[in-house]
Order: structure tokens, then sequence, then C-alpha cells
């Protein structure tokens, strides 16, 4: 590692650099251009590419020194990531902004750093100018002059234990689209090519032993241009969906009921900060809620950490097929620009993303972030049978949604990050885009390890695992976790504990060290998990201040032991796994669970949960700091349903408040109708209506929304 002399800039890119509001502000374009100036300073006459500039937020104990203690507002530093030109390979370094110097670089040996958007688009002009390729394309049908027609998925290689991680590759998982309206998904070539990313060439052709030629079928496409050909328009209709064009529009009269400043967020009794970064995204920061004027501290950090996408057919070279597309690609990276009125409707707030380009010039993509609320439908509601429910008080509520899609080469995630108005969080995934296909020969069949969706597609099992990181910090630092269980009464029925056989009861086993935090979830005890402060007791309850983790998609990873998906991703053989929170001088420890640079890391050196779990199986985890990481997501058999684009497949965990709050905490929320039971007796109108929404009304009448 590199301590480095102070590397001054001219005082005009000082000047241009204003201070963020917060410390946990996203970099912006004009500090991602100043760190970008003092690396090439520092290695002027070298050609730098630029592949990660980003925040590397303060450690928590500076952060709150700032935030709760009065103490100064923490360092800003960066934390970048270069490639060099020749032997000196990868550089991770931090930066001081304040200072405008470089503190520490370091090459790192024997890693890659993950792939960005321009490294992908390279590679599509690689393999259309490669002999090799042509003559393959040949092959498969297409004619060596219509190599335009040719367009490839690149992806990291995972790792093929024939390179190793000696140089820089990616596998180019190859299609044909006749046309660029098309969507070449459902014309797969055989073959993949293997491209050095450095040198710019192809250096093997995988090629199956048994030859498929390309497929003659029509494309199958999802544009709605394609669409009206195939089943006519509204002016020729064959089929065609009635009355499907009345819009449903979202009125908000009065605006949005948050309030935004800079990144801060304060809706209802929330207030947290909201982040976003090349590799997790969106990430939610130093969430607290106001408790009838009491702020209590509920996590410090939650994002998405990593996630996978294991394929499951055995078949060489699909086995590389197992996409770790956060540390890979990275969430942020992959991300769309949002449309108002789209992706999101009603009355939006956007925050942009500003990451840098492999020049060392920030880039933006607007509109990265949508923040926006949504009626939640009913909050709480009772009636009173006795007077044929006449006596009632009915809430609805409303919802904060802050979203975020990307794309991961073919299919898109939709990511919610939904707060509740009772204190809790959902985080909801929304699966689209187009299945990974692979070509089926006229007379073959598919088996077990896929589904023919489409003639001549093939489309491969598989399963989209991610790993949800959570930092508590529930009413203070120190917190413990443990799962809670439905068991029924250990007591037989006719014993004197438990004579008529109905008891049951939650079973709570509290973790004390790491390895006790290694769990699966049990559909039979419908687990659930919680993170909780000891000392914190609820005065009626007797338990302690909690939010429980509900979440039931949690299916195990099903490539075996020794796989390399199992290898790569060793947080997705379990659950969850419980972990001291550490940092150092520059930042968060353990935030990478497959570790900082995944990218052909063959998963056999320990890194990231692997080699935290190494150091840490015994460390105690009882009434202290603690992230927990939850595994979760579904297995993907596909179907022809799902092409040629998928309808959103919906997966959802909750984090909700059990223990924490007095009573129901969405009691003052004004109801929309209340009546008591007197006003009921005494002829009195209810009031009704309290927050009257006018624009409903009948469908096939025009009397008034409420009587
Ligand atoms: N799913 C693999 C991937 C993600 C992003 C870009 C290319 C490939
Ligand atoms: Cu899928």
């Amino acid at each position: 590692m590199e301590r480095l002399a102070q590397i001054a800039l001219n005082t005009t890119v000082a000047a241009s650099t204003p201070t963020p509001s917060h410390p946990l502000d996203p970099l912006s374009p004009q500090e991602i251009k100043l760190v970008a100036d003092l690396v090439k300073t520092k290695y002027s006459g070298k050609s730098v590419n630029f592949n990660t500039i980003t925040l590397r937020e303060p450690i928590k104990r500076a952060y709150y020194d700032w935030k709760e203690r009065g103490g100064a507002f923490p360092p800003r530093l960066a934390y970048f990531v270069i490639v060099l030109e020749g032997d000196e390979g990868t550089q991770e370094g931090i930066a001081d902004i304040r200072n405008q110097s470089l503190i520490e670089i370091k090459q790192v040996k024997g890693v890659h750093p993950m792939l960005t958007p321009s490294d992908l688009r390279h590679t599509e002009e690689v393999i259309r100018k490669d002999p090799g390729v042509i003559k393959q394309c040949v092959l498969s049908g297409v004619p060596a002059d219509r190599m335009h027609e040719i367009y490839c998925d690149a992806w990291t290689i995972g790792y093929d234990e024939r390179w190793g991680g000696s140089r820089r590759l990616q596998q180019a998982l190859m299609y044909w689209r006749s046309h660029e309206d098309d969507s070449q998904y459902s014309h797969p070539l055989d073959f993949c090519p293997v491209v050095d990313l450095n040198e710019l060439k192809v250096i093997h052709i995988d090629i199956p032993d048994r030859r498929r030629k390309v497929s003659r079928h029509p494309h199958s496409s999802f544009h709605p241009k394609h669409i009206a050909e195939k089943f006519g328009t509204k002016q020729n209709p064959s089929g065609y969906r009635q009355n499907d064009d009345f819009p449903i529009n979202v009125t908000q009269p009065e605006g949005v009921s948050f309030n935004m400043d800079g990144h801060v967020m304060n809706w209802q009794n929330f207030q947290f900060h909201i982040g976003f970064n090349y590799r997790e995204g969106i990430v939610l920061s130093d969430i607290t809620i106001n408790d009838h004027g009491k702020v209590r501290p509920l996590f410090h950090r939650i994002s998405l950490s990593e996630m996978i996408v294991p394929y499951g057919c055995p078949d060489f070279p699909h086995q590389r097929k197992h996409a770790l597309d956060i540390g890979e690609y990275g969430a942020g990276y992959c991300t769309n620009p949002l449309s108002l009125g789209c992706d999101c409707k009603g009355v939006i707030h956007y925050l942009d993303a500003h990451f840098v380009e492999s020049t060392g010039a920030p880039t933006t993509v607007r509109n990265a972030v949508c923040i926006h609320e949504e009626d939640d439908g009913l909050l709480f509601k009772h009636s009173d049978f006795r007077d044929d429910f006449q006596t009632n008080v009915t809430t609805r509520g409303k919802k904060l949604i802050i979203s975020q899609i990307f794309t991961a080469a073919n299919y898109e995630y939709c990511i919610y990050w939904i707060l509740r108005q009772d204190g809790s969080i959902k985080l909801e995934i929304r699966l689209t885009g187009i299945l990974n296909t692979y070509i089926c020969g006229d007379d073959e069949d598919t088996g077990a390890w896929g589904t023919q969706v489409y003639p001549n597609v093939n489309a491969h099992n598989h399963q989209h695992l991610f790993s949800l990181r959570m930092h508590p910090r529930i009413d203070g630092d120190n917190n413990s976790a443990a799962t809670s269980d439905a068991k029924t009464s250990p007591y037989p029925t006719g014993s004197a504990q438990n004579k008529y056989g109905n008891g049951f009861y939650c079973e709570k086993t509290t973790y004390k060290t790491v390895k006790d935090s290694i769990t699966d979830f049990d559909s039979r005890t419908g687990r659930t998990w919680d993170m909780f402060n000891p000392s914190s007791v609820h005065p009626y309850s007797g338990k302690p201040a909690t939010y429980k983790l509900w979440s039931t998609f949690c299916p195990p990873v099903l490539a075996q032991e020794g796989s390399l998906v199992r290898k790569r991703a060793p947080w997705s053989v379990n659950t969850t796994q419980v972990l001291p929170y550490t940092d150092d001088d520059y930042g968060y420890g353990r935030l990478y669970p497959s570790g900082d640079f995944p990218t052909q890391w063959s998963g056999d050196e320990p890194q990231g949960m692997r080699k935290w779990l190494n150091e840490e199986m015994d460390a105690p985890i009882e009434n202290t700091d603690i992230v927990f990481f939850h595994t979760f997501g579904i297995t993907h058999f596909p179907a022809p349903e799902d092409f040629p684009v998928m309808p959103t497949e919906i997966f959802e965990l909750q984090l909700r408040p059990r223990n924490l709050f007095r009573e129901n905490p969405v009691l003052d929320v004004k109801p929309s109708f209340a009546s008591t039971t007197s006003e009921v007796k005494a002829g009195v109108k209810g009031e009704a209506c309290l927050k009257k929404d006018t624009s409903s009304r009948y469908a096939f009448s025009d009397n008034s929304c409420c009587h």
C-alpha cells in the first residue's frame, strides 16, 4: 500500500467543489471530477481506466459523533478503483475531498474490478470482427455479410479454470437479430466466444459437440409495432383486448406529504437518508422514527449487498452462467433513467445518480431514484356487528416508495423500498425483462434443465438470490438477533401442562455467537427473525423492542456443495448470517458477502462471507453492534408465459416493529370514516369521509362516494 504525500490540485477545481450538506450524500459530479483529476495527476503519462469513484461513507462512530454528539462533519472521502495498463493492473485507493489529496493507493493483486457498462459494450464490436466468430456464425446459418445482425450479451466469465484469474475475461452469449428492432433472445446461437477485455480480442470459442443451426422461426418480439402486426389493432380487431385504454390516473391535488432536505427524507414519523451508489444502488441510512416526540433510532443502514443468478444446466459451458449482478456489474451502474407517469405514477420526486466514466469524466443517470407515495389500502378498521356495522372506524393508509430499476442484460429488477405508517419497511422486487435463452435443436429435448418456451428456444432453470444487509440500531447500538419459531407445546395431550393438546407458543432462540446465526428458513415453524435491543423492554409485554424480519421467499440454493456457485456466493448457502460490525480508518468492513472483488474470483481463497465466518465463527454477537445478512429470492422454472418478455414476478419481505411502540402506532392517523355507537343511535351522521376522496364514484351510476 502506498501512503501518499498530498497531491494538490489547482484552485479552480477546488473552488468549484461545493461541500455537501450531509455526510452520506453521494459524490457530486464535481467531486467525482476532482478525484479523477487527482488520480490523473498522480499517473500522468499513463493510461488510466477509471472503474469506480464513489463515496466512502464515514464510519459509524464518526457519523454519529457529527449527528448526535455535536462533533465535526466527518472526513469526506472517496473510494476509487482504476485499471492501469500493464503489470500494475487493478488499483484501489482513497481520496480526501476536502483536502484535495490522495490518501492511499494500493495495487490489489489477483483480482479484477467489476464490469462497467462501457466494458460490456466493447465486446460486441470485438466479436463481430473476429474471423473465428464469423466462421461460427456462417456454420450456424448467418451469412458473413450479416455480422451487423449478430449481438452478444457480454457477461463476466464467472470463473473458468482454463484461465483462472490471469486475464480479464468475458463470455459472449450469442444471438442473431434479424432487424435492430427485434428481440434477439428468440434466436440464440450455440457457441460462446471468450474475450480478453484488456487486449480486446477473442481468445477462444467454446463450441458444443452437438451443433445447432440458428432458428428460422420468426423473431418473437414485444414491441407494440410487432404486437399490432401479430394481433391487429383497434382499427383492425382480431381478439384485441377490449376497453383497455381507460386510464387509471393518480391525483394528489395537494401534492406530497413528504419533505426532502437534500437526501434526507421526512415522511410521517420516519426520518432517513437516501443514498445511492454504483454497486448497491439505493442505500437507506440512519432510519429513525419519532415516537410521540422521542426520536428513536431503528437502522443504521440497509441495502442489497449482493445477488446471484445461478443457472441449473450442468452442461459445459452453462455452469459459467451464475451472475453476481451486484458485485460484478453493479445495481447502480445498470440502473435505468425513470420516466414520469410511466415507471411511477403520481407526484414524483427524483434523484439523479452520478458515476465516473472510464475516461474519468463524471456521468449522470437522470431520475435514477423515484420517490413517491401511493394509497396503501386499509390501515385499520373495525365495525360493530350489533348495529349492522354502522359503528365503525375505517382508516386508509398511504405508503412511501423509494424505487429504482436496473437492467442486468436480459432481466429487469424493479426494487421498491416501501415504508408504511405503522413503522414497517417492506422490500418488494418485481422481476421482469427477458429470459436468458439458449438454442434448442429441432428434435432436441430440453430434459430436466430447461423449458422450450418458443420454437428452438431453451430457457434454463435458474434462481434469483439476493443478500440483504441490515445494520440494526434499534434504540441504540447494542442489538441482538434471534429466530422465532411457532412450536406446539412440548407437553403431550392429556398432560397437566397441555391437557387438551391445543397449546402452542413462540420459541425464540437468541444467537450468542456467529455460529448460532447461520440458519435456514423453515416454513413448518413459520420461521421469522428478530433484531432487538435487549435493554429496551416494553412496559406491557416485557419483551424487547424488536424489528421482525418476515420473509418467506427463501429457497435454498440448489447448486451442490463444491459447486462454483456455492464457492462464489457463500452467503447463499443459508438464509441468515449475523456478524459483529467492524470498520477501519476509511470505512465499513463486511459490506459485500461475495467479497469486494468477486469478478473472476474462483471462490477458493476465502473472501466475503466465507472469510468472515472463518474468522468469526465463535465471535459473540449478543447485545452488541451487529450486521444481519439475509438471503432471499426465487427459483425460476421458465414457462412459455415468461416469453418473449416476462410479466412482472413479485417477491417481497417485511421488517415489522414488535414490542417497540406502546400501542398501535397509527391511532393518530385521521380516519376516512368514523361513527360511534351513540352517534349511530342518535341518528347523527358520523364523521363520514373525513378525508374525502372526491374522485371516487360509482362505476355505473353517478351517486356520490359516501352516504
Ligand atoms: N446478468 C449478467 C449481466 C448483468 C449486467 C450486464 C451484463 C450481464
Ligand atoms: Cu428468472
